[in-house]
């Protein structure tokens, strides 16, 4: 008999991914989680005119190719599970059907409107309602972007559905609204759990447009009999998982308390701890964090930090002059770098879509009186010991902002195979890091599929199956007094 199997679909701002996952039995007698990455792609925008696009059909289309590629490989899942990242989505037509392509959260369209928002409603309150950071890409200013350039989709639009809800109508006919994307919208309200029906109608966003939340391990539906017969496969459930990437990742923390802090690390970093509710206090929003809906009826308090995207972007431009670098490489070179040479203040949102992030980063150090790095290696260690200063910052803050005390950070995301940037962490943080698992969006994912069918009991025996399925690697912080240094200076940027 073959073990219970779930398919999980994980797509980032970078690359998509699809995933098995069995339960199997170890030689221990005890249940272990095996996954076998069985389709990847990448995600790249679409430029036109003036506006940056998802290629929505495109990702449909690699969707379609991994639960073909699942098939002809022999697994036989039972469901299937899509998580995607924050904000974005789709509008339909009263008949359906999806009127103009997606935006990206990085299109320029948003820019300057939180500024006319708060003036219009007030930051406050902003917060209060929302328990969001205020970015300028959050679902709310899209819309806005929207109403007043006219759009005409929006002015025809019957449902907005977010992106991995949006995917997952494509596959199966049905419409719905996953709870924890809902809450990177800044339309949602995290202490009612409601939609924000006033601020819509203070806005002109048509109110609407949105279906009722439903919570992760809900079954949405199942492949339509087109799509199976398209394939050739046969027709499986469809859940709705913890659809955000972030909150799948979050779930897959293989911590043995229920007070941790973790680092997701990807095109974005995020740095938080779970918590029951949502925390609304002034301080929270001064400190610029967000209360995220998670899985298992959570809120994640949590910041976003720009990430490896600073070095994504360096290496895209890399690699348009020829012979392409890898990551492995870059980081190799990074290693060799002089250290603490020049530091950037990774969020500042210069750095959120610059035409070239190498000569952002170059300016950002001409301004501030320090070195211009002079080389890839420089540059990368630039950012990457950046980035791990900005962890220790957002740590210390967050341990302010709950009262908690975190002796050691867990690290999970593609981010980790970066070993020197987890070493670096491990340094700024002054205390141990511990990394793993790799693919932790696509393993939450399957988590709560196999809680929705039964044949794992919660979030919390999931995450006892992660530790004993996947390695950890710990990383001991060094050179205490350098990185004390460096904070110091670190701080004055910022
Ligand atoms: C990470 C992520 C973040 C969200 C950002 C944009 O992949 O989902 O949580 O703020 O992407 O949507």
């Amino acid at each position: 008999k073959k073990p219970p199997a779930a398919l999980a679909f994980d797509l980032g701002a970078s690359s998509g991914r699809a995933f098995i996952g069995e339960l199997v039995t170890g030689e221990d007698g005890l249940k272990q989680l095996r996954i076998t990455e069985i389709h990847r792609f990448v995600n790249e925008p679409v430029e036109i005119g003036a506006h940056l696009h998802w290629d929505i059909l495109m990702l449909l289309k690699e969707l379609k190719a991994g639960i073909l590629k699942a098939h002809q490989q022999g697994f036989e899942p039972a469901s299937f599970g899509i998580d995607t990242w924050g904000v974005d989505f789709g509008l339909l037509d009263r008949s359906g059907e999806l009127l103009a392509n997606p935006y990206h959260y990085r299109d320029p369209h948003t820019t300057g409107l939180i500024e006319e928002v708060c003036a219009m409603i007030g930051e406050d309150k902003l917060f209060r309602e929302s328990g969001l950071q205020l970015m300028p890409f959050n679902t709310i200013y899209q819309l806005y972007a929207m109403k007043k350039a006219g759009s005409v989709p929006l002015e025809h639009a019957q449902t907005l559905l977010l992106t991995p809800d949006l995917l997952t109508y494509f596959l199966t006919g049905v419409k719905a609204c996953e709870f924890t994307m809902a809450t990177t919208t800044q339309l949602f309200r995290p202490d009612e759990r409601v939609w924000n029906e006033p601020l819509m109608d203070r806005l002109g966003i048509p109110s609407g447009l949105f279906l009722a939340p439903v919570h992760p391990g809900t079954e949405t539906g199942r492949l339509t009999a087109a799509v199976c017969e398209e394939l050739g496969v046969p027709s499986m459930r469809a859940i709705a998982v913890g659809s955000h990437d972030t909150e799948s990742a979050a779930a897959a923390v293989p911590s043995g308390s229920s007070s941790f802090a973790y680092l997701i690390c990807g095109t974005w970093s995020l740095l938080g701890t779970e918590l029951p509710d949502a925390l609304l206090t002034p301080e929270v929003r001064e400190l610029e964090f967000s209360n995220e809906g998670g899985v298992g009826n959570t809120f994640q308090l949590l910041k976003n930090i720009m990430g490896l995207w600073i070095l994504q972007e360096c290496r895209r431009k890399w690699n348009k002059s020829g012979a392409e670098i890898s990551f492995a490489e870059l980081t190799h070179e990074a290693g060799h770098a002089e250290a603490f040479r020049s530091l950037i203040h990774p969020d500042d949102l210069r750095f959120m879509n610059p035409k070239d992030m190498e000569q952002e980063i170059a300016r950002f150090c001409e301004e501030t009186n320090q070195p211009v790095p002079r080389s890839r290696g420089e540059t990368a260690r630039c950012i990457l010991e950046s980035l791990a200063l900005r962890y220790h910052i957002v740590l210390e803050q967050c341990q302010r902002l709950t009262g908690r005390h975190f002796s050691e950070l867990h690290m999970v995301g593609g981010g980790i195979q970066n070993e020197l940037l987890c070493q670096l962490t491990a340094s700024a943080i002054g205390r141990p890091v511990w990394a793993g698992p790799v693919e932790a969006s696509a393993i939450g994912n399957m988590l709560v599929q196999f809680q929705a069918g039964g044949e794992i009991a919660g979030i919390e025996e999931g995450k006892q199956l992660v530790k004993r399925s996947f390695p950890i690697q710990t990383y001991e912080p060094a050179d205490a007094d350098k990185w004390q240094e460096a904070i110091a200076r670190f701080n004055r940027l910022a």
